[in-house]
């Protein structure tokens, strides 16, 4: 008898991440994974867009470490509500880790949900938690080749956003060629460019936020 023990995993953790989303859309949560390698600045962009939203979508975060809960106080600093699971030495997030935080955030008072994982450009995509879109982010200090290197995160989310984009200059990052590359993988792929430090794309980005609540909830956000 051969078992496939991965797949018997990833099974597992699909049935744990459709009763997450059953919990989140109880609680009319528009959820996000967002995904990157170590640095890209995904906490960054959730500092900026906190602010951005106030007043008119409610943000909370659920963020990802290995260790420390650095970025759960950096959030907090900006009265979002926000949980820190340290995973210990797992490389990404998993349905179950979820569903024990979900306790511990008070969802009605959240109409975006960001579930901040593990910096890893690699296993974090295998593995649903219960989201409706996984998002992805790459800096531009990276290498434009990488949608062609480590293709899963790129074919599995929705959103790509190409942050650090003040650095542009200062590397030989080619964006059109990025871009390409992403498509080539996912032709389907939205990509915005950003930067988390001068804000240039963020009405952008929290222009598409505010698209995908409106088209899983059908109303105006509620600014
Ligand atoms: N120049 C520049 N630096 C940025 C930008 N966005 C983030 N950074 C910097 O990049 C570094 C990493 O940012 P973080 O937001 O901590 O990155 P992260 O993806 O959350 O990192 P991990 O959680 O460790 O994976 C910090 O020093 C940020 O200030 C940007 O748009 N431009
Ligand atoms: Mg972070």
């Amino acid at each position: 008898m051969k078992i496939n023990v991965m797949t018997d995993i990833l099974e597992a953790n699909d049935r744990i991440a459709v009763d997450n989303s059953k919990v989140f859309d109880k609680h009319r949560n528009l959820v996000l994974n967002l995904m990157s390698s170590p640095g890209a600045g995904k906490t960054t962009l959730l500092e900026k867009t906190g602010e951005a939203l106030k007043g008119k979508l409610r943000l909370g975060v659920i963020a990802g470490d290995i260790e420390t809960t650095r970025d759960a106080e950096r959030l907090r600093k900006y009265k979002l509500p926000v949980v820190q699971l340290t995973t210990g030495s797992a490389c990404h997030l998993d349905a179950n880790m979820i569903t024990y935080a979900l306790p511990h955030i008070d969802l009605k008072k959240i109409d975006i949900l960001v579930i901040e994982n593990v910096g890893n450009l690699v296993c974090p995509a295998e593995f649903k938690l219960g989201e409706d879109y996984k998002i992805m982010m790459l800096s531009v200090t990276e290498g434009d080749e990488k949608p062609l290197k480590y293709p899963l995160m790129f074919r599995e989310s929705s959103l790509l956003l190409i942050n650090k984009i003040d650095l542009l200059k200062y590397t030989n990052f080619n964006l059109k060629e990025a871009k390409a590359n992403a498509r080539r993988v996912n032709p389907d792929l939205d990509i915005i460019d950003i930067s988390c430090t001068t804000g240039e794309g963020i009405p952008d980005w929290t222009s598409w936020l505010n698209q995908r609540y409106q088209k899983k909830f059908g109303t105006k956000a509620r600014a």
